[in-house]
């Protein structure tokens, strides 16, 4: 079966691969229903405690796929309002930390869903297109909300406007990702570093995405509130007392990743 998005389970963790690498992964109605059903059984998945998001082939994904847009009788906003606005708000809102590996072009919509993700790590030869403009498109998936706040609005303005490609390493010297690394090396590190994460306070690490997500939005002082309400939730869990017991024995912690 040719599956649009191949799922790997590894030890406590997923990766997820968008996998229609002859149109550079770009996002079909069927791909998206298959993302959905992936990210859905990851999330039921009590083992299952950080997720890897990739490409398959030389792109990571070129966002909607525009053969599929314009064959489509639909409203041009029908696709952000059923597949890419909940795709973009579940990966914000997931229990799940997860790690986007680029390891090609990200363009449209695909840099909008790789930004939705906790950790971006992209290949040195991957570059980042807000590719709208030149179909005459605004970006959306939340590109709007997301540059600016990591770039500045100066930069985000000009890449929109523009549609000019950001290599990875421009883009990780602006703020946009985490970091970039040899090509070579992406997939090492980015599995390493989702390993890592897998180990981690996950329920924690949810609470960690709650506050981050509402910063945005808040003051300092709800922003403060937030904090305050989280960590007396952190500090019910189990993976506290582990924390805290661990720092005393001096060794690491073993975090079983549950809420209480
Ligand atoms: O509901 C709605 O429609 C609204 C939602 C909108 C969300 C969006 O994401 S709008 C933006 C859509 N994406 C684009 O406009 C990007 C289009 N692609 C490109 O500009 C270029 O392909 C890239 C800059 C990304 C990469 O260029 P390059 O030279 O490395 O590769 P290529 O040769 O252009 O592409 C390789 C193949 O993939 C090619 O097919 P072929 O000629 O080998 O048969 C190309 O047509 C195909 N491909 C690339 N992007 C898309 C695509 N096919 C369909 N849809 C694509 N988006």
């Amino acid at each position: 079966m040719n599956e649009l998005i191949q799922t790997r389970a590894q030890d406590g963790w997923r990766t997820i691969v968008l996998n229609r690498p002859e149109r550079l992964n770009a996002f079909t109605e069927p791909m998206h229903e298959e993302l959905a059903a992936g990210l859905d059984a990851a999330e039921a998945d009590p083992d299952c405690r950080a997720l890897l998001l990739t490409g398959s082939g030389r792109g990571f994904c070129a966002g909607q796929d525009l053969e599929e847009a314009r064959a489509n009788t639909r409203p041009l906003g029908y696709r952000l309002e059923r597949h890419y606005n909940p795709l973009v708000r579940r990966l914000r809102r997931s229990r799940l930390p997860i790690v986007c590996a680029i390891n090609g072009v990200a363009a449209g919509a695909g840099v909008s869903i790789a930004l939705a993700c906790d950790i971006v790590l992209a290949a040195r030869s991957a570059q980042f297109i807000q590719a709208f403009a030149a179909i005459g498109l605004v970006p959306d998936a939340g590109g709007t909300f997301m540059m600016p706040r990591l770039i500045g609005e100066a930069r985000a303005r000009a890449l929109a406007l523009l549609g000019e490609p950001l290599p990875a390493e421009q883009a990780a010297a602006w703020g946009l990702i985490w970091r970039c690394c040899d090509d070579d090396r992406l997939m090492p590190e980015a599995e390493a570093l989702t390993a890592r994460l897998a180990s981690g306070p996950t329920a924690t690490l949810g609470l960690m995405k709650r506050a981050f997500a509402a910063s945005p939005h808040g003051s300092l002082d709800s922003q403060l509130d937030l904090e305050r309400d989280l960590q007396a939730e952190a500090a019910s869990g189990a993976d506290y007392a582990e924390g805290m017991l661990a720092f005393q024995e001096k060794r690491p912690p073993r975090f079983s990743g549950a809420s209480r």
